[in-house]
């Protein structure tokens, strides 16, 4: 084979593996940003040391959220008072909670269970003890 060939080979095989990788690479990024028409929206309010959630309807609750299994979900977050971060590991949910602006987020809960949202900006003395049991069902 002369080195030509050999060159154009090499330079066709690796256009079609970064082509490839490119396609797949721009379906996981739309995957990401497309949140559910269904989605529903409940907003998330941090303060010195805990969190408020209201549901739709209106009901609010402190340190406890409930979510239904299959459910996609908006979080729509804001903070009363410094910069927090509201993180639930194992629904692969982190964004940060900034007064005076609204950030946002989304997941599907896949699996029943009990889990645990830990704020994850140092938020002031009790930082570490502002967490909620984000319970799935
Ligand atoms: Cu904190």
């Amino acid at each position: 084979m002369k080195d030509t060939q050999l060159e154009i080979t090499w330079t066709v095989l690796t256009a079609i593996v970064v082509t490839i990788l490119a396609a797949l690479s721009t379906q996981a990024l739309m995957n990401i940003e497309t949140i559910p028409d269904n989605a529903k929206v409940i907003k998330v309010e941090a303060s010195q040391w805990q969190w408020q959630f209201t549901y739709p309807n209106g009901t609010k609750a402190l340190d406890e959220l409930v979510l239904s299994k299959g459910e996609p979900v908006v979080f729509l977050l804001n903070a009363r008072d410094v910069d927090h971060s509201f993180n639930i590991h194992d629904l692969g949910v982190k964004i940060d909670a900034i007064p005076g602006h609204t950030t946002r987020t989304w997941t599907t809960p896949e699996k029943e269970g009990v889990y645990i949202a830990q704020c994850t900006e140092f938020c002031g003395l009790a930082h570490s003890r502002m967490r909620a049991k984000v319970i799935v069902k």
